[in-house]
């Protein structure tokens, strides 16, 4: 039997089959608004299937790809409820395993987006063998379920066209707002950078690191890699960071001493919420 087994297509646990290669649940592109009055409650009762933790799989069928997504975070929880509100039934149309991690930053020191990833990257492969990771800001939302949330052969930058940027690439290299990669690919990468306290330069220095890692972007077609920003101000605590192109310009002789394998941090809290798992976690100040 073991033997038998062997000749047809993979049995899962369940004996389900897998699920097909193409979603027939996609709906393509969608009308993004911002109803007033939603509350996290109606996200719930809206995707019943949701377990604690943010956590999914296809009632009917095995899911082809383990994907967790990773969304730095600290005062936007506005934000998040809309985010929660389109990324559930999205990431469900698309027919993924799939988890969502909010990581936290505790305290009122400076922002550190990059950082907030790698503790994000870890804590999540702690929880499950994700195939695929996807580093999310909180305020852009997805326009076009086409828009797979899987990974690539290569780092894929997936928030190619936001509205903010007239719907097209800002620059080449960009690789800003939504992001996904394998752990291979991020280790390979030695992850993010953990020295880039406050707003911009990170988002540069993680493209600068996809080649020094020997890897080209992957980006999805233009119609489909679509995102609304959720209209905000600069925050408090994220003040424009100075030195970020002087830190930039280095980036070629610092990615391998700082990065996944130099990040500390101390974990607050790991607590399974209904629609995501909210880890808090302080990183500490800069040097
Ligand atoms: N973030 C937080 N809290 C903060 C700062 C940043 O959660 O206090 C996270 C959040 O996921 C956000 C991401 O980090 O989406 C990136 O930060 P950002 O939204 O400030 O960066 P972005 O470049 O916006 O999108 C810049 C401010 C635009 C002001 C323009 C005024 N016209």
């Amino acid at each position: 039997y073991a033997n038998l087994s062997r000749l047809g297509p993979p049995i899962n646990r369940d004996d389900m089959p897998y699920c097909p290669k193409q979603s027939p649940h996609l709906v393509g592109p969608i009308h993004v608004t911002f109803p007033s009055g939603l509350t996290l409650a109606d996200v719930e009762r809206k995707n019943p299937l949701v377990v604690r933790g943010g956590r999914y799989r296809p009632p009917n069928c095995e899911a082809r790809h383990r994907t967790a997504i990773i969304i730095p975070h600290r005062s936007r929880e506005h934000h998040l409820k809309f985010l929660l509100y389109y990324l559930h039934p999205f990431l469900q149309r698309q027919q993924l395993n799939y988890g969502i991690y909010i990581i936290h930053q505790a305290g009122n020191y400076t922002f550190n987006r990059a950082k907030l990833m790698n503790v994000g990257f870890r804590e999540a492969m702690r929880d499950e063998d994700w195939d695929c990771l996807f580093f999310h800001d909180v305020d852009l939302i997805p326009e076009d379920d086409r828009n797979t949330y899987i990974c690539d052969a290569h780092p894929k930058h997936a928030a190619i066209a936001m509205d903010k940027f007239g719907y097209k690439l800002p620059y080449k290299m960009y690789f800003g707002g939504v992001s996904a990669l394998s752990p291979d690919q991020y280790l390979k990468m030695n992850g993010f950078p953990n020295n880039y306290w406050g707003w911009g330069g990170e988002d540069d220095d993680i493209g600068v690191r996809v080649s020094l890692g020997g890897m080209v972007i992957s980006r999805p077609s233009i119609n489909v890699g679509r995102y609304k920003m959720i209209k905000h101000k600069h925050d408090k605590g994220n003040e424009v960071n100075p030195k970020r192109f002087n830190m930039l310009a280095k980036t070629r002789h610092t990615w391998k001493e700082d990065g996944m394998n130099t990040v500390e941090y101390e974990i607050i809290s790991r607590d399974y919420q209904p629609l995501y798992a909210n880890i808090t976690v302080n990183i500490g100040t800069e040097a």
